[in-house]
């Protein structure tokens, strides 16, 4: 396994539900190292950049309406295997499918109100994270001795 980097986001309901202590605490505790954390208001071109794969759903309005309904906040974290473990973290997107113990499972209800975005590969992540207007400016240099810093 090697050192990654991902981008997570919590969606506009999980700020305003004050879970963003809650959502960081997650990451923090795992041992995953938060490199950048931005809040941020997503215009509506760069929300629809975001999600471009799935132009053509149905849910796409809706989902580009929610997304810019209010502040997100913007993280980069690095750790050994970061991706595919902050995706366990987050758990399934439609929450009533996710496992407890994961954000979803454990925070929300609704696949329209699933609280985080995680991103799905690493070259995706490295994309979301340098995006547009809110890339997430990332601090190199420090290190946690701990097990997900990769040292
Ligand atoms: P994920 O966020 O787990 O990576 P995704 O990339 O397939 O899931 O979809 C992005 C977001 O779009 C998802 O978090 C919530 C919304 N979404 C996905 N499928 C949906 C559906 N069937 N109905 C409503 N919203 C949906
Ligand atoms: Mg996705």
């Amino acid at each position: 396994e090697e050192v990654e980097e991902t981008y997570i986001m919590i969606k506009p309901d999980g700020v305003q539900r004050g879970l963003v202590g809650e959502i960081i605490s997650r990451f923090e505790k795992k041992g995953f190292l938060l490199k950048g954390l931005k809040l941020f208001q997503c215009p509506k071109e760069l929300a629809e950049e975001h999600y471009k794969d799935l132009k053509e759903k149905s849910f796409f309005p809706k989902l580009i309406d929610y997304i810019t309904s209010g502040p997100v906040v913007c993280m980069a974290w690095e750790g050994v295997g970061v991706v595919a473990s902050a995706r366990k973290i987050i758990g399934a997107t439609n929450p009533l499918q996710a496992e407890p113990g994961t954000i979803r499972g454990d925070l929300a209800v609704q696949t329209g109100r699933n609280v985080v975005h995680g991103s799905d590969s690493y070259d995706n992540g490295k994309r979301e994270i340098v995006s547009g207007s809110k890339k997430v400016k990332c601090v190199h240099g420090f290190r946690l001795r701990h097990p997900g810093s990769g040292s």
